[in-house]
């Protein structure tokens, strides 16, 4: 097959975020933009070279296009077969359990999760290693440096290549393998979870549950699991077809993008169980009739029963959550006697623990949860979970959560999202905030007194590198906290996250609204952080 060297120059801008790199759809069209990232990965990623890649997306705009690109430059850079699901569809969990069961060295994931899709949304591309989990920083490092090197691409002058039929098929010397993106994860799931009580629990009568996939990619996933191998009524899944632009929606499953499901499961005769997750399925919403899952809770409550699910019987060997979110599972890290590590943001840092075999499960509070079954979040797998716990105990959701806050205490915990804020400004406001840390220790605000402040950093134990300036921590000496960050997917200004938790153990203040029982913190967090001046909001974007 024929072979084009095309002469680039490089882009200043191509340095991995949070997740891979995320991008407006119209900046990925720049001539040369895609292309000169993937090449960028096969320049600084050697080990590609005669190997397997798996590849597939969240199905938005531009992914078919990026598929056949990506399958030209992957034939001229002598990778020797790429495994793609059919219509050049994965959901992120999926890819990642595709790559560890091909033992593939790598895979690329298109999507820009719950970032909104179309020609005015955006697109994102992700590098996942051999593990099967987000290219930990010394790769991203690696592929930016080439990013800022590159000067020319390598593509086959193939025709299109067929993606929508599953099968095997060549192009010039390098194999395509098109799969079924559900098949293998579907089976997963039912080698990690009791599918039996779970179909009896959905076949008892006095149960109903709905699943929000947001026209995003867990629909055709959710359909295969729920209404087809655990009979769930045809309907469980809304929003079940994906769309290139998620029906003009955010695929973010919180309840200001998932309005309409929150409004069934807070309306008259709402489901027992309702549950959403984002654009590339790895992020997971938990409801309860009338009642919300706060996902750090939702983490906390996974682990304090994994005992009761199949794949976890024998216990487990650790846990971790991000920086940010709350320290709920810590509690029953402490009880259960195991460690619980905390990372920083980005499902990247949990790669080494899990391979280690240090931990089993781990989460973070974007919706995110996930365990050692792959090396990414898994949205569906956070679900089943929660139905294989329904099944189990037999309780509503409320009540298991309840009675996991009587014996933890809870954990009251908000994350207050300002978006679009100017970058100079967000930018600012973090130096300026981070400049009054060594006058904050004693200092007193109301009943509460500073233990700490600091800029948090994080020693891997696995392989001892180190990730500096990942968010600002107040830590009182109650145990309460409030965390400053900007985010790292955001692709319009800058986006301030500010997270919010304080424990409470008297038993008789476990059911207060959730805000009000952090509104003294949260004027904190405006006042130290002159967050109204410093951002010209009067309030936050998005409260979760
Ligand atoms: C956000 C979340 C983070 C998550 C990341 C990717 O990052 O806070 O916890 O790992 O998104 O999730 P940031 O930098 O914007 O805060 V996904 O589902 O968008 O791949
Ligand atoms: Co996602």
């Amino acid at each position: 097959m024929e072979i084009s060297v095309v002469s680039t120059r490089p882009f200043t801008d191509q340095k991995p975020g949070t997740s891979g790199l995320r991008k407006q759809v119209s900046s990925f069209r720049r001539p040369h933009y895609l292309e000169n990232f993937v090449q960028s990965i096969f320049d600084s990623q050697p080990m590609l070279r005669g190997s397997e890649l798996v590849l597939g997306g969240d199905g938005r705009f531009f992914n078919r296009e990026a598929v056949q690109i990506i399958l030209r430059m992957a034939c001229a850079n002598e990778i020797r077969k790429v495994t793609v699901g059919r219509g050049g569809i994965l959901s992120t969990p999926a890819a990642s359990h595709l790559i560890r069961t091909r033992g593939a060295a790598g895979g690329i994931v298109l999507s820009a999760s719950h970032n909104p899709g179309g020609p005015g949304g955006d697109f994102g591309i992700k590098f996942n290693v051999a593990n099967g989990g987000p290219a930990p920083e010394s790769v991203t490092g690696a592929i930016h440096a080439a990013s800022l090197e590159v000067d020319h691409y390598r593509i086959a002058r193939s025709p299109h290549i067929d993606i929508d039929h599953v099968g095997r098929r060549q192009a010039g010397e390098m194999e395509v393998e098109v799969v079924d993106p559900v098949h293998d994860y579907a089976d997963l799931m039912e080698s990690l979870f009791d599918f039996p009580a779970m179909r009896d629990l959905l076949h008892s009568g006095s149960f109903t549950m709905r699943f929000d996939a947001m026209h995003a990619v867990t629909g055709p996933y959710a359909e295969e699991i729920l209404e087809q191998r655990l009979g769930a009524p045809a309907g469980t899944v809304m929003r079940k077809e994906p769309l290139a632009d998620f029906g003009g929606c955010h695929p973010d499953p919180n309840l200001t993008h998932a309005r309409e499901l929150g409004q069934l499961m807070y309306g008259r005769g709402a489901p027992d169980f309702g549950a959403a997750s984002d654009g590339d399925g790895d992020r997971n919403m938990i409801l309860g009739a009338g009642f919300f899952v706060s996902p750090s809770d939702s983490l906390a409550v996974l682990a304090a029963n994994a005992h009761l699910i199949p794949a976890y019987r024998g216990g487990l060997k650790g846990v971790a959550r991000s920086m940010p979110t709350s320290q709920a599972i810590d509690a029953v890290a402490d009880a259960l006697g195991i460690p619980c590590y905390e990372t920083p943001t980005g499902w990247k840092f949990f790669g080494n623990l899990l391979d280690d075999g240090r931990i089993t499960l781990c989460g973070e509070e974007s919706f995110g949860t996930s365990s050692d079954h792959v090396r990414e979040k898994d949205g569906l797998w956070a679900v089943l979970f929660w139905l294989n716990l329904i099944a189990v105990r037999n309780q509503p959701v409320a009540t298991i959560v309840r009675e996991h806050w009587q014996r933890y205490g809870r954990h009251y915990y908000t994350r207050h999202d300002y978006e679009e804020i100017e970058s100079g400004r967000a930018d600012a406001l973090m130096s300026r905030l981070r400049a009054t840390f060594p006058e904050l220790p004693g200092r007193r605000f109301g009943s509460l007194r500073v233990r700490t402040a600091d800029d948090f950093s994080y020693r891997d134990p696995v392989d001892d590198s180190v990730s500096t300036g990942q968010g600002l921590r107040i830590l009182f000496e109650d145990g309460s906290r409030i965390v400053f960050r900007l985010s790292g997917t955001g692709t319009m200004g800058a986006t301030l996250r500010v997270y919010v938790e304080r424990h409470e153990t008297r038993t008789d203040q476990l059911d207060e609204d959730n805000q009000a029982a952090l509104a003294a913190l949260i004027e904190i967090a405006g006042s130290v952080a002159d967050i109204r001046n410093l951002t010209g909001k009067d309030a936050p974007d998005v409260i979760t």
